[in-house]
Formats: structure tokens, C-alpha cells, sequence
């Protein structure tokens, strides 16, 4: 889609940003109603298929060795466990499953030939596949999509000026790095980012800048809230305001008409009326099940009453 929003400035992001909010609403509505079928809300599920001990040092994150959470650190979990885990979330009504591993990187290796053979089996169960993996080169790419990943993400998470404070151990240009890798393997790019780190409505505004002038933009983007979590550094922060995450689906959505928006992590704190005012505000996806990678989502049962309130319809497989 148009290049005019692509080639918007930051200014403009910025001033769409810091419209009064039910304008805002109402305009990301419009452009949602436009795009997609708003009573659909596609629905992911996450597995963490290796957890913890992870060498980056990322302040939001239980997973990082660097800091001193409660965490189980798990190795690769085995084939047989991520398909059983990946049947279950095709049968409570998801459609992508998405396996996420606390890597700095991907290693060639029996590890990630592990990984790819977890791709190809889970996209045989006619789910579509995530991955989150860290970062990858070109080769790597090619590979997990010839295994049949659909989707890799990949996170900016905050502006380019902030993400020196929230991570230290690589730069946000190694990111764009390995999203022109996953984009020019033919994959499709999911990179969104999260709030509630002590970021200004700047960084947010940055963020939505950066993700809002790829070319092509994310198909996906996730909003996370972040969950803060004790032993991180982050494990003070005080909860995010229910109307940024409001005011950060309602920009992306303008900025990124086709995108599918994801209200990813921090649900279970936003409660049902906020989590409504998201869905009108044009977000249009969410993680199904009652855990994202190492902490707790909102229980199917609530999720399901949620939608039904809402009159929303999770899309399932054919
Ligand atoms: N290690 C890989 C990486 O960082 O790219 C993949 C896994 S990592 C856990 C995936 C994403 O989860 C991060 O980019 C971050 O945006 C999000 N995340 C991690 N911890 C979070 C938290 N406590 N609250 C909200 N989002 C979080
Ligand atoms: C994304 O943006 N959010 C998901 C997914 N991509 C991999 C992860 C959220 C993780 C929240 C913290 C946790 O459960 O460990
Ligand atoms: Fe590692 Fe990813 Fe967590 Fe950063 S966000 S510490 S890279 S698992």
C-alpha cells in the first residue's frame, strides 16, 4: 500500500498520534472497516520451544541470563511434545502456532535442523508457522521457509533512540538486518514492539515510524504491553495506561492499513472494556491460550465469553 503513509515523517506519525483519542478511534475504525472484516480476530498460539538462559540482555526480559529471574530454563523441547502442543491449539481454535526460542541467534546445527523439521511437521497439521528465533542471515531464512514458515518475527520493540537503555548486547540495525533477510527469503514479517518500558509517546511515535516506513510494511505487528516481571530490571515499571495501548493500535492501524495488529502481551492486565476499545481501534489478532512464552494470557473460557460479548469471530481453519 501507498507510499504517501511510507513516506510519512515522523511529524506526521506524530501528529496523527496526538489526535484527542476517540478521533483517533473513530478514523483507525474507518480505515479498518476498510481493509478487513471487522468482526474477524485471527488467533496465534505461542510455545516457547527453549526457554531462558539466553545471552542477550534485554531489560524487559524473564528469559535473559543477565538477570535474576525464577524462571525453569528448559533446553529445546522435542518434536514430539511442540506437535502435541501445536494439535491442542489448532483444536481451541488457533490458526498460526508460533515457536519462539530465547536465542541470541540461529546456529546452523542439530538444534535448528531440529527447528526446521518442527516447522515442516506443524505446517503439515494445516496451521500456518511462526518462529521467533533472534537473529538470522539470508541462508537461514531460505531454509525455514523452505521447511514452510510462514511468518518469522521479529521486534524493533521501541524507538532507535531508546533501545540502547533497553538493550545493550546488539543495535536495532542488526534487527533491520535479519527483517531484510526474512523479507527477501519471501517469508512474511511480523515486528511490532512494546510499551510500558519508560519510554516517552516520542519512542512510541518512533517506533510506529519505523515499522510504518518498511517497505513492504509487517503483514503483522504485534503490541505488546510489557509484562513486568520480578528479577528484570523493568520489574518496577508501573503499568501502562490503558489508552496508550488504545492510542498505539489506533496509529498503527492508520499508518498500516493491511497489517494485521496484534494485541499480543499484557492482556490479562488490560481488562475486557480497553481490550474492546483495541478490537474497534482496528486491532484484529490475538494469542490464544492461557500462556505467551513464560508468563501468564487470559484463559480461553474468558477469551471466548470476550469475543462472543464483542461479537467477534476467531477465523479457524477451513
Ligand atoms: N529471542 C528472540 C528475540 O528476542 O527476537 C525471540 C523471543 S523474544 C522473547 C520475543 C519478543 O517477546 C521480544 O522481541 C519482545 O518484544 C517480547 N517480550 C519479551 N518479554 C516481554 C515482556 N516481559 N513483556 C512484553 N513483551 C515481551
Ligand atoms: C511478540 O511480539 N509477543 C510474543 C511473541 N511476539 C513472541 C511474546 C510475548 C512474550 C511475553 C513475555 C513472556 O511470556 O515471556
Ligand atoms: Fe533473549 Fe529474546 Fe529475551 Fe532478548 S527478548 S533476552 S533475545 S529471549
Amino acid at each position: 500500500m501507498s507510499t504517501s503513509l511510507r513516506s510519512l515523517s515522523r511529524g506526521d506519525v506524530r501528529a496523527i498520534y496526538d489526535r484527542p483519542l476517540l478521533e483517533l478511534v473513530a478514523r483507525a475504525a474507518r480505515v479498518h472497516r476498510e481493509h478487513h472484516d471487522p468482526r474477524h480476530v485471527q488467533c496465534s498460539a505461542l510455545l516457547s520451544i527453549k526457554t531462558g538462559a539466553c545471552p542477550e540482555d534485554c531489560a524487559y526480559c524473564p528469559q535473559s541470563a543477565h538477570h535474576n529471574t525464577e524462571l525453569e530454563r528448559e533446553p529445546l523441547l522435542s518434536l514430539d511434545e511442540v506437535v502435541e502442543r501445536a494439535r491442542q491449539a489448532k483444536a481451541q481454535g488457533a490458526d498460526r502456532f508460533c515457536m519462539g526460542a530465547a536465542w541470541r541467534d540461529v546456529t546452523e546445527g542439530k538444534a535448528f535442523d531440529q527447528v526446521l523439521e518442527m516447522v515442516s511437521t506443524v505446517k503439515a497439521l494445516g496451521l500456518e508457522t511462526c518462529a521467533t528465533l533472534g537473529m538470522l542471515d539470508r541462508d537461514q531464512a531460505d531454509r525455514l521457509r523452505d521447511a514452510g514458515l510462514d511468518y518469522y518475527n521479529h521486534n524493533l520493540d521501541t524507538s532507535p533512540e531508546f533501545y540502547g537503555e533497553i538493550i545493550s548486547t546488539r543495535t536495532y540495525d542488526e534487527r533491520l538486518a535479519t527483517l531484510a533477510a526474512v523479507r527477501d527469503s519471501g517469508m512474511k514479517v511480523c515486528c511490532g514492539g512494546i510499551v510500558g518500558m519508560g519510554e516517552t509517546d516520542e519512542d512510541r511515535v518512533g517506533l510506529l515510524h519505523e515499522l510504518a516506513r518498511q517497505d513492504p510494511q509487517p503483514e503483522s505487528v504485534p503490541i505488546n504491553a510489557l509484562v513486568a516481571v520480578d528479577g528484570t530490571p523493568l520489574a518496577d515499571q508501573p503499568p501502562i495506561d490503558w489508552d496508550v495501548m488504545v492510542r498505539m493500535v489506533a496509529t498503527a492501524r492508520v499508518l498500516m492499513p493491511k497489517t494485521v495488529v496484534r494485541l499480543s502481551a499484557g492482556r490479562t492486565e488490560l481488562g475486557e472494556a480497553a481490550q474492546a476499545m483495541c478490537f474497534l481501534a482496528g486491532a484484529n489478532s490475538i494469542f490464544l491460550g492461557d500462556r505467551l512464552l513464560t508468563t501468564p494470557n487470559p484463559e480461553p473460557d474468558a477469551d471466548e465469553s470476550l469475543l462472543e460479548k464483542l461479537g467477534l469471530a476467531p477465523k479457524r481453519p477451513a
